[in-house]
């Protein structure tokens, strides 16, 4: 099982969908085993951006991840990096696919409701950085399990 950092930004806060958003990824069969709502300090997103350094967004995009609260998630599952960002969709939302999230509730490239990890070493790197205390990941096992995965081919 691999886990995968989520945010749901602050456009996604403010107009209301956080409920929405995560249901898609609950309906997935994706775990939440980790969640919380904070506004985070600049450095967190310094940190997290750190590859965009020298973008010109980047400013602007620092700017606007701590202009308000964001959900952070963890989410688990059999491919959960990959099986996250082809949920979420293409960058800018006027692109990204119908069906995807933001494909479905955006038309922002900058404004684009989710962040999602994007390799195992960046979900490593941002799960500790939103999550840096091992008693904010709350292990559970699902009753479904069994049926959301085939048990002989895909847990063993
Ligand atoms: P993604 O992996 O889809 O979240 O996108 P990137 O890591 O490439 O970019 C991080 C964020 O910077 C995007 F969510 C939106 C923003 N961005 C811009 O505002 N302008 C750009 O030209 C590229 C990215």
């Amino acid at each position: 099982m691999e886990r995968t950092l989520v945010l749901l930004k602050p456009d996604a806060l403010q107009r209301g969908l956080i409920g929405r958003i995560l249901a898609r990824f609950e309906e997935k069969g994706l775990k939440l085993v980790g969640l919380k709502l904070r506004q985070f300090p600049r450095a967190t997103f310094e940190a997290h951006y750190a590859v965009h350094k020298e973008r010109p967004f980047y400013p602007k995009l620092v700017q606007y991840m701590t202009s308000g609260p964001v959900v952070a998630l963890v989410l688990e599952g059999k491919d959960a990096i990959e099986v996250v960002r082809k949920l979420v969709g293409k960058t800018n939302s006027r692109q990204a696919e119908p069906g995807t999230i933001r494909g479905d509730f955006g038309m922002s490239f900058s404004n684009n409701l989710v962040h999602a990890s994007d390799g195992a070493d960046s979900a490593k790197l941002e799960l500790s950085l939103f999550f840096p205390n091992a008693d904010e990941i709350a292990p559970w096992t699902p009753a479904t399990l069994g049926w959301l995965y085939n048990v002989e081919e895909e847990l063993r």
